[in-house]
């Protein structure tokens, strides 16, 4: 990007912000920007969508957005009995992985793009893959390194010095351990792993509660004390964002890689019973936070605002396996997810406004297999390749907001928020040649909500405007495949926002085109 442009991006921005700012001053100053709201009783519907649009994403919520792509490592004592679930009775001595080397995942997940990665440090059938102090049930009694080994241990190391973010995933269903079904004994239980793990092996930046929960050794179904939980997390790792049974980050709902066609981050929670010395605490929402189902289709629409009685940013991670299953089994080592079936994962979950947890599981060795490296760097590949070139850099970009029209305002990953007027906007590219393109991108500003309810992309066909794309949410990202066109001119038509839509990039690309000529 030229000097010049630069600087004209500045006043631009300036302008822009002005303008918008000076329409919306009340809303944009005095709005206290937090990632929950209340709502009164019997305010209007108006009232309402105003408050939802203005619930933003914690510091910490978006950053862990933008990290995109995230991996999942399924390695425990079923990797070594061939199950997906174990009912916590396999003798430890079976855990024994004679090459494992978590450098060797870390390099692989890092070079396919993953930015954390999370270990099941333990899964349902409550072998702990570190020595704990409160079991023996874990590496400490197996044959692995004569139980002298720490997998936890070494799954950090190896993040560390690749540099990505460490997650940890801990059941709390717990299929061995004699205590689980004792509620109170089995709450003690489960703090003081995670203590030990929060403690013990430097900064942790996810903790994954996973909401399988069944019978106990003694047939007695567990009462789990969440807030507990919470407060552990939260004193330990004040940075750590809290998944699935927790108010950090919602299970997308579904184990396909495929996120919802509309994803709303805002949505209805009821916090009436927060009195004013909760509201001010750091964490509200976790006091009074029940676990529940996330699951239908429709979680943040007008219609479920209608009656909401607080809101909340609660995003969705998208979580997927490479292979059929969670855990490495030999059968499924030709039913590894291509990079073509791994590409439409991206476009449906990162695309559809959500984060993609990935699972690679390593094998018996202990090492990630080669058709999963294989698939991952063609993954990887079709995304540098599909991404690599914003068709829009440099357009002449035009709006029905600005009188004046600019160049390469989204160009170059140097984004400018773009406050729009009313429910409908326009922002149309001109490029300098006719390109063809079968890919658009669109991210909104969601540091000032999530607002974009309905939007179209259309093309000049040297005669008139046709439509190419059509979306409902936007969020962090939206992507959007359709059949090849060529033009010159295309334009973005936000039909239908909650309050001002913020676009913040606009990108334009072409998969499989070759655009050289
Ligand atoms: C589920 C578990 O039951 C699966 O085994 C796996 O860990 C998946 C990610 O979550 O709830």
């Amino acid at each position: 990007m030229t000097a010049a442009i630069k600087n004209n991006s500045k006043i631009f921005l300036l302008l822009i912000l002005s303008f918008s700012f000076g329409s919306n001053s009340a809303l944009l100053a005095q709005i206290e920007r937090k990632n929950f709201a209340i709502i009164n009783p019997g305010e209007s519907i108006e009232s309402i969508i105003e408050k939802a649009a203005n619930v933003v994403p914690s510091k910490e919520q978006y950053a862990w957005q933008k990290m995109e792509f995230i991996s999942f490592i399924h390695f425990g004592m079923n990797t070594f009995t061939n199950k997906e679930w174990g009912d916590g009775t396999d003798d430890p001595k079976v855990f024994n992985p004679t090459r494992l080397d978590t450098r060797q995942w870390i390099r692989i997940l890092k070079n396919a793009g993953a930015k954390l990665v999370i270990l099941t440090a333990k899964h349902h059938d409550g072998f702990c893959l570190w020595p704990s102090k409160f079991t023996d049930y874990s590496v400490k009694t197996s044959l692995w390194k004569n139980g002298k080994g720490d997998v936890v241990r070494e799954f950090v190391n190896a993040c560390n010095e690749f540099g990505l973010k460490v997650g940890i995933y801990l059941s709390p269903w717990d299929r061995h351990e004699k205590s689980y079904g004792d509620s109170p004994r089995y709450n003690e239980y489960f703090t003081n792993l995670l203590t030990e793990l929060l403690s013990n092996y430097g900064k942790i930046s996810e903790v994954w509660f996973d909401g399988a929960c069944g019978e106990g050794p003694n047939g007695k179904k567990q009462i789990y004390d969440w807030q507990q939980y919470y407060r552990v997390v939260r004193k330990l790792q004040p940075n750590a964002l809290i998944f699935g049974m927790a108010t950090d980050i919602r299970w997308v709902g579904t184990e396909t890689g495929i996120g919802r066609e509309t994803e709303w981050n805002v949505i209805p929670i009821d916090l009436t019973s927060l009195n004013k010395e909760e509201y001010n605490s750091v964490h509200p929402v976790d006091l009074i936070y029940n676990p529940k189902d996330y699951t239908e289709n429709d979680l943040g629409s007008r219609e479920k605002l209608t009656t909401a009685k607080g809101l909340f940013w609660y995003p969705a991670e998208t979580d997927v396996s490479i292979r059929p299953g969670w855990f490495y089994h030999e059968k499924e080592d030709d039913k590894v997810k291509t990079p073509e079936e791994l590409t439409n994962i991206y476009f449906n979950s990162v695309g559809r406004n959500g984060v993609l947890l990935l699972n690679v599981p390593p094998n018996k060795m202990g090492l990630i297999s080669s058709n999963d490296e294989k698939n991952l760097i063609g993954f990887k590949k079709n995304l540098n390749a599909i991404f690599k070139n914003n068709l829009l850099e440099n357009s002449q970009v035009k709006t029905n907001l600005w009188k004046k029209s600019f160049k390469g305002v989204f160009s170059n990953k140097k984004t400018i928020s773009c406050l729009q007027k009313d429910n409908f906007s326009v922002i149309e590219f001109e490029m300098v040649y006719p390109k063809s393109f079968n890919v658009v991108m669109l991210q909104e500003e969601i540091q000032l909500g999530q607002r974009i309810e309905k939007f179209r992309v259309d093309y000049w066909n040297d005669k008139e405007w046709n439509e190419c794309a059509r979306g409902t949410t936007v969020g962090f990202k939206r992507l959007i495949k359709f059949s090849p066109v060529k033009a010159k001119k295309i334009r973005i038509v936000v039909e239908q926002s909650r309050l001002n839509a913020t676009i913040k990039n606009v990108g334009l690309f072409s998969e499989s085109i070759n655009n050289a000529l």
